[in-house]
């Protein structure tokens, strides 16, 4: 008998984990529920279709070498199977000019304890990306008897799921402050909807951002779906673009929660963590004025960490202020050349989801 998935939160030592690929990604074109995630300056305004090859090839470069840099310290690295993402995929209610690709699995494979669950998505862009991943769930599933193959209720992500009047050129970066505070998101609640990178797993409980791309219904669904975890709704209203809850608060250990300075924990929301006596930190500032060309993820990847256990940390390798905060800290930090596959969807952590991390499903909040 052959366990293969195991991970019940995101620091016990990882030893088997999905890297993602930068193979044929695309821009889609704007969509209802990324118009208000591309601000109008944006380089990626206007523009879809296939990524330029020569930034494939070198993000595949650094994907590659993350992995291999894995396997040197005994991970077991697994990556997904691209298809051709730069094809018109459509449902009976929409159709789309391009996918995405599939270099984030953090956003699409939600692993908890024995299961692995593939999200709804909120973007119809990213509605085939599961695809990409059945390679290895089938495999995982048929060598490793207790594993837990789970897809949430596909969406149909009609125009009733998005609200329309949510577009840059409408409203005002204040009014979308006022709205983000207000909890009004770009999705509705006509269906539950969510994107794995919202979830942070510790142990008995879930704490899930409510943004962009996971409504309440999508946390109704999850916290039905897993009746023995103890399910959080946070929000983080300094940022106007609540779109996956990891560059805005990160666990680095029990005890220990990073949070993004521009987007804090209301006061409210912390008091779970203080009675458990955690302590919430402001991460560093990120090291860049601005994220890399063609990203649509803000500087703030700088805390897009991976843990390999509860004192070892992956930091991407231009992020000094970052690194010394760690090292200050007395994490050993593993610096990672990733910034060129930023634009593909992400950091450290966006790049991976765990198969197989060490330890049990623990309780590390007794007082609520
Ligand atoms: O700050 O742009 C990026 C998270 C990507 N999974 C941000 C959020």
């Amino acid at each position: 008998m052959t366990k293969i998935v195991n991970s019940w939160n995101e620091w016990d030592p990882l030893k088997h984990v999905i890297v993602g690929r930068a193979d044929g990604c695309c821009i889609p074109p704007v969509e209802p529920a990324m118009a208000p995630k591309v601000p109008e300056e944006s380089d990626m305004a206007g523009k879809y279709g296939p990524r330029p090859p020569e930034t494939i090839e070198i993000a595949n470069e650094q994907l590659d070498n993350f992995s291999k840099m894995l396997e040197g310290r005994g991970i077991k690295v697994d990556r997904p199977t691209p298809i051709d993402f730069n094809q018109k995929i459509a449902t009976p209610d929409w159709e789309i000019g391009t996918m995405f690709g599939c270099m984030p699995p953090r956003d699409v494979i939600l692993t908890l304890g024995s299961e692995m669950l593939e999200a709804t998505m909120s973007f119809r862009s990213r509605w085939f990306e599961y695809l990409c991943y059945r390679p290895l769930l089938q495999k995982y599933f048929n060598e490793d008897p207790d594993m837990k193959w789970e897809t949430a209720p596909k969406p149909r992500l009609t125009e009733k799921s998005y609200r329309k009047d949510y577009l840059n050129d409408e409203i005002t970066l204040d009014e979308r402050y006022e709205w983000v505070a207000k909890k009004e998101f770009v999705t509705t609640e006509e269906e539950p909807l969510f994107d794995a990178a919202d979830v942070l797993r510790m142990g008995k409980d879930l704490f899930i951002q409510h943004g962009f791309t996971t409504n309440r219904k999508g946390i109704e669904w999850i916290s039905r779906h897993f009746p023995d975890q103890r399910i959080h709704i946070l929000n983080f209203p300094g940022d106007p673009f609540p779109t996956h809850i990891d560059a805005t608060f990160t666990p680095l250990r029990p005890g220990l929660m990073l949070n993004n300075p521009e987007r804090k924990l209301p006061e409210e929301q912390r008091k779970i963590f203080y009675d458990n006596d955690w302590e919430i930190i402001d991460a560093a500032q990120p090291a860049h004025n601005s994220p890399p060309p063609l990203c649509y993820s803000s500087v703030w990847l700088s805390m897009n960490v991976l843990m390999l256990d509860p004192k070892t940390v992956c930091v991407e390798e231009s992020e000094v202020y970052q690194m010394d905060q760690f090292d200050k800290l007395n994490f050993e930090v593993i610096p990672v050349p990733f910034r060129d596959a930023y634009p593909f969807g992400g950091a450290l952590h966006c790049a991976t989801t765990d198969v197989y991390r060490e330890g049990s499903r623990e309780d590390y909040f007794p007082k609520q």
